[in-house]
């Protein structure tokens, strides 16, 4: 007969290799010795700490599947995934301070770059000397990126690029931009540029009274005729697949990392239910209370197995992009659940900065939302499973 332990109910530890428990333990405590104590402040404060992205740097948790010549550890998806739990068990800002840095900015430098970008680039986004951000979404293209107005316009030596960037994580503070616009030198497609801070015609307005995400800083990036050389152009992808082969990682990250968030509740939903006693009985010893706490262990088990498929298949070459839909939707919708439950539980305590739950909970509304919000990853999979595209 097999162990049964409520904190690893399918033995996950167990399918794990060595190099990814440890990059797990280094994240973990990481995440509970240097972020946990600063979080209750930062949020409250809407403070973002760049000194986060180079501690991060330090113990290489940024672009951890990046090759080590380029300054990252050669990790496998599935440590990335376990990355994006610990530091999400803290607060899904921190999550997306470290998957934007890594999916989005450090991926397709390393993906579609040129040696010359790679070289220039990388190693000083993996040390967290440079901070990065993506800009796809648009005040009129959220959804539907294939919308966008920003336009690359061809000049001698290079292109000048306009347009507008919204709701862009790390972007008041981001030192390079990773910016996708529709070129006129290429009939029009999408094409990836990377622009540098300090460029004329550039500015990046922060984002003010965000009500969830208030650990991350979050902006616009205004380009008004930026000139920019021939060598910003990302030179090895051309359409929508561009942005989107960065967002399959950066989804895939944050299916992981959204359990990691719910884990944190569903712990704290415990241990207030076994202390807070109502009725002279505590109220973890109530039906209603464990049926609860049951349901919290089953998706969040259920979930880690279905990312860590995803995350072995990713890592094998064989993934597909309707299956980061499935565990990105399902995981968040499923955290968004768990949390809420969780604040429920804790009572009049549970709108309480200190106790926590609340932050997560307001959190999650915004992981539902990015990355594809949560119907249009239903109607990838309705496309997949019809053949009819519902968008
Ligand atoms: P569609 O016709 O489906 O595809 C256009 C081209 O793209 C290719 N493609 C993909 N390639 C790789 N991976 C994927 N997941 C891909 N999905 C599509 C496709 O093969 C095609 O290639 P080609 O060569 O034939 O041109 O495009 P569509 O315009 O109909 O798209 C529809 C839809 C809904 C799938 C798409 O637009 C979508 O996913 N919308 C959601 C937008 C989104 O996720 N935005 C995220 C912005 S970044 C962000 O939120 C960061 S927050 C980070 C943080 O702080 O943590
Ligand atoms: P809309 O596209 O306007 O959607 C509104 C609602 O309509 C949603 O419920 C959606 O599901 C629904 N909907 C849309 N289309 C359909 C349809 N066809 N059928 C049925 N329902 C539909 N973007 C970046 O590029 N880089 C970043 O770093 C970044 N960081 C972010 C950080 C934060 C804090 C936030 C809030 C957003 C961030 N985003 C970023 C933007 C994010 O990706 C978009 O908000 C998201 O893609 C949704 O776009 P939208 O807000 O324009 O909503």
């Amino acid at each position: 007969m097999g162990r049964f332990d409520w904190e690893d109910p399918f033995l996950l530890d167990d399918q794990l290799s060595n190099d990814e428990r440890m990059i797990r333990d280094t994240a973990r405590a990481y995440a509970q010795d240097k972020l946990a104590p600063r979080i209750i402040e930062a949020f409250a404060h809407e403070h973002t700490d760049p000194a986060i992205f180079r501690e991060m740097g330090e113990l290489g948790l940024l672009g951890p599947t990046i090759p080590e010549e380029y300054g990252g550890v050669g990790a496998s998806y599935v440590a990335y995934g376990l990355v994006a739990r610990e530091v999400e068990r803290i607060d899904s800002g921190y999550r997306s301070m470290m998957s934007v840095q890594s999916s989005l900015v450090m991926y397709p430098i390393h993906a579609y770059g040129s040696e010359e970008q790679r070289r220039r680039y990388l190693p000083k986004l993996a040390s967290g000397e440079y901070i990065g951000c993506f800009g796809l979404t648009e005040p009129d293209a959220g959804s539907d990126p294939g919308a966008m107005t920003t336009r690359a316009r061809k000049v001698d030596g290079g292109y000048v690029i306009s347009g507008a960037k919204t709701w862009i994580s790390n972007s008041p503070i981001a030192d390079v931009f990773v910016i996708w616009a529709k070129s006129d030198a290429h009939d029009g497609k999408i094409r990836g540029f990377v622009l540098d801070r300090g460029m004329k015609g550039l500015e990046t307005p922060k984002i003010e009274g965000k009500l969830s995400l208030r650990a991350s800083i979050t902006g616009m990036v205004m380009m008004d005729e930026v000139e920019i050389g021939e060598d910003a152009l990302l030179p090895n992808v051309e359409g929508l697949k561009g942005p989107f082969g960065c967002l399959n990682r950066a989804r895939y990250g944050i299916s992981w990392g959204a359990l990691g968030a719910a884990e944190f509740c569903f712990y704290a939903a415990r241990a207030y239910g076994l202390d807070r006693k109502q009725f002279g009985t505590p109220l973890a010893g109530r039906q209603l209370y464990q049926r609860k706490l049951a349901d919290m262990e089953t998706e969040i088990a259920l979930g880690l197995q279905a990312s860590l498929r995803v995350g072995r298949l990713m890592d094998e070459g064989r993934f597909a992009p309707e299956m980061v839909s499935i565990v990105k939707r399902n995981n968040v919708g499923k955290a968004l659940q768990i949390v809420r439950e969780a604040r429920d539980m804790h009572g009049g305590n549970g709108i309480s900065g200190e106790y926590q739950v609340m932050r997560h909970l307001m959190n999650l509304e915004t992981v539902n939302t990015y990355e594809g919000a949560a119907d249009v990853h239903a109607l990838i999979l309705g496309r997949a499973i019809t053949g009819l595209a519902a968008f």
